[in-house]
């Protein structure tokens, strides 16, 4: 609440506070001909703490359609996951390539 005295006039404001929630980022996975497909599941268990059963299903379903979110995002650890992801794929020569998309 906001108090003016103008004149004699009170006036009381109410000041809003809109609190905007932090934007989110989808990490996606793309396919690709060459990575093989225990590197994929490993990268998905390793850095996106899935289990084994999941990791696989999810490897199998960007090998199919082409890509798939593994994960939603804070700004900062959404670029993480994507660095580690590259970094370790790069050091393999695997050509595994991993995007950060902003939520809408
Ligand atoms: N298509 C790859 C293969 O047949 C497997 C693969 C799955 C690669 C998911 C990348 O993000 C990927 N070896």
């Amino acid at each position: 609440m906001e108090h003016d005295i103008d004149d004699g006039v009170l006036t009381v404001e109410k000041t809003r506070t809109k609190t905007k929630r932090p934007p989110l980022y989808k990490v996606l996975l793309l396919n690709d001909d060459y990575t093989p497909m225990e590197f994929v599941v490993h990268v998905l268990e390793r850095f996106f703490g899935m289990s084994h059963h999941h990791a696989f299903e999810v490897m199998l379903t960007v090998h199919k359609k082409g890509e798939a979110v593994v994960g939603v995002f804070s700004f900062d650890v959404a670029e993480t996951k994507v660095e580690q992801v590259m970094r370790l794929a790069r050091r393999h020569q695997h050509p595994l390539q991993c995007r950060l998309e902003k939520e809408k």
